[in-house]
């Protein structure tokens, strides 16, 4: 991805873009992925302020698509999303993170989590393990999720963080995700039962449908490029499930 945008946005979505590169880089073996056309780089103004967008994706053997996206509205609002999908041939979580800084250089939402990607809604024994042994970290500012997202694990980090102290307990904690989930990754076989990938791809609409409901994402989406783009990027390149 190009560092024009990262170099200027909030130090922590800097340092999280390159912790999420580079744990890809030493744990996958990455290919690339065709982002839909004029998607790749993206400038929008209606109302406003400027909005520009970078993605970055790739794909591998275990993961259908593994999106970053950096973006910033005006000068101040800035803001990393990562989600990994999972190839529904493998019974993987959704690993997902969003960061949104606001003007000012205070961080107002740090989100992450593996999430259940099957109907049952729940994580395999292997990353229940994993994750219940990583220390213990106390927050000052937790945030309580909004009601559509019922698709968040127990172990969802969703919070304000204060001061260096936090961020970097925040970035540790999400560095932690991502390496379990890449070792799991790594190792796992396929499924087998047709029944078992139906389920996997029932999850992954589930969680991309409950995702298309945050209305704080659509909303920066509208402002910038009008109702019918906001829906199409949130489907087609946000959180597009399979069909
Ligand atoms: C919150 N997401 C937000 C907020 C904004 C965005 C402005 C409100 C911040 C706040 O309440 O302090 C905006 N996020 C964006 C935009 C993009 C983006 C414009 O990714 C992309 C261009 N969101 C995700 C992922 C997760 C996620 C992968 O994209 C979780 C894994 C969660 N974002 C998430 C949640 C909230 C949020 C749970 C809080 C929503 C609320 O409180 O209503």
């Amino acid at each position: 991805m190009s560092a024009s945008l990262r170099t200027r946005q909030h130090h922590l979505i800097q340092k999280l873009a390159n912790s999420i590169e580079e744990i890809w880089q030493k744990n996958l073996d990455l290919e690339p992925y065709i982002i839909p056309e004029g998607l790749g780089y993206i400038e929008g103004h209606l109302e406003g302020e400027k909005l520009v967008i970078e993605n970055c994706c790739y794909q591998t053997k275990q993961f259908r698509k593994l999106h970053l996206e950096l973006a910033q509205v005006g000068n101040g609002l800035d803001i990393l999303h990562c989600v990994m999908f999972p190839n529904p041939e493998y019974a993987l979580p959704i690993f997902g993170a969003d960061i949104v800084g606001g003007r000012g250089g205070a961080i107002s939402a740090a989100i992450a989590d593996l999430s259940p990607s099957n109907r049952e809604k729940s994580l395999p024994a292997n990353y229940q393990q994993s994750l219940a042994s990583l220390k213990n970290v106390e927050f000052t500012h937790p945030r309580a999720l909004p009601e559509w997202a019922d698709i968040f694990s127990e172990f969802c980090l969703f919070v304000r963080p204060i001061g260096a102290e936090e961020e970097a307990a925040f970035l540790q904690r999400v560095e932690d995700f991502l390496t379990i989930h890449c070792q799991i990754a790594n190792n796992i076989e396929p499924l087998t039962s047709e029944t078992d990938v139906a389920n996997a791809i029932a999850g992954q609409q589930y969680y991309c449908a409950k995702q298309q409901q945050n209305d704080k994402t659509r909303r920066v989406l509208e402002k910038s490029f009008g109702e019918e783009w906001a829906d199409r990027y949130m489907t087609s390149m946000l959180f597009d499930s399979i069909v």
